[in-house]
């Protein structure tokens, strides 16, 4: 059977868990433990940088440890398959870590911003940033200190690169939605948007999200597992 003529697939937290990076609104998730107004909204941002900065530190850090697993390396080899026969195919992720670039993947949209990056919010130089940061640290680019922020999307901020993300969309035959909750917009609208160009749309994850209802078909289990038979049968 063909590949379809053009897959969008969505990732969430979800797709992390296993490679041991947190969930947000799972037991013991992120969000139950950190307030969420005070860690990624510019308001907390503002009222508290060196808190803020330390969470992310915190997150780069364990990016150093965090390895992909067999979900990630399965959505890889799905986007040679469809690059290979000429379909196209777009990775877009709410995630801000690497872990799908590590398994292979390319052109990820991160449409959260990423944790190894940051900005200056003097001069908008966005760069490659690996290791802590603070309110001390001068930018790279303008030398202004105290203006460096996480390259990271916050509640009440536009997310990156929709409009790339709507015209995948409304074009897509296949929407595949893998890890996520399905609690944050304008992520969680995705599915509708794919369902209104006529989509197949997929939801796997560990459990039913809150838009599962929408989705054509599911398949529920930790992405490590249930994603490679998923791939291959796609695939084959
Ligand atoms: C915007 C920062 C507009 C990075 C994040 C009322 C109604 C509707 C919307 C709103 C509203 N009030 C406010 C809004 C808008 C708001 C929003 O949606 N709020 C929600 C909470 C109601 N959205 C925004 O503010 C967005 N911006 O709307 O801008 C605008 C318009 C014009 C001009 C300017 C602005 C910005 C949203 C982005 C916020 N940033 N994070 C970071 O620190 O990581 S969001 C945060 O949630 C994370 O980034 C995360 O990626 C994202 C989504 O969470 P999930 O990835 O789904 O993770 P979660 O823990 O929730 O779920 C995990 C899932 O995985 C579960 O389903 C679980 O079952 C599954 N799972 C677990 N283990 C496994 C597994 N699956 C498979 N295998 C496993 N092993």
């Amino acid at each position: 059977m063909p590949l379809p003529s053009s897959i969008v697939i969505l990732t969430g937290a979800g797709i992390s868990a296993e490679s041991g990076l947190g969930t947000f609104r799972d037991k013991d998730g992120i969000w139950t433990k950190y307030p969420l107004e005070d860690l990624a909204t510019p308001e907390g941002f503002a009222r508290n940088p060196d808190f803020v900065h330390g969470f992310y530190n915190d997150r780069r850090r364990q990016l150093k440890t965090a390895r992909p697993h067999a979900g990630h390396e399965a959505i890889a080899r799905l986007q040679t398959a469809c690059e290979a026969e000429g379909r196209e195919f777009l990775l877009v992720t709410q995630n801000v870590d690497n872990l799908h670039e590590q398994a292979g993947s390319t052109n990820v949209v991160h449409m959260h911003g990423e944790l190894t990056q940051i900005r200056c919010m003097a001069c908008h130089a966005v760069m490659e940033w690996h290791e802590d940061i603070g309110r001390e640290v001068p930018c790279p680019s303008c030398s202004e200190a105290g203006y460096l922020r996480p390259h990271i999307v916050w509640f009440g901020e536009m997310p990156l690169e929709m409009d790339r993300i709507s015209l995948a969309l409304s074009h897509c035959s296949l929407f595949i939605s893998i890890g996520t909750s399905g609690a944050v917009y304008p992520a969680a609208g995705f599915v509708q948007e794919a369902l209104y160009a006529g989509a197949k749309t997929v939801e796997l994850n560990l459990e039913p999200s809150e838009n599962a209802h929408v989705f054509s078909e599911s398949q529920y289990g930790p992405a490590s597992e249930i994603l490679p038979g998923w791939v291959e049968r796609l695939i084959a």
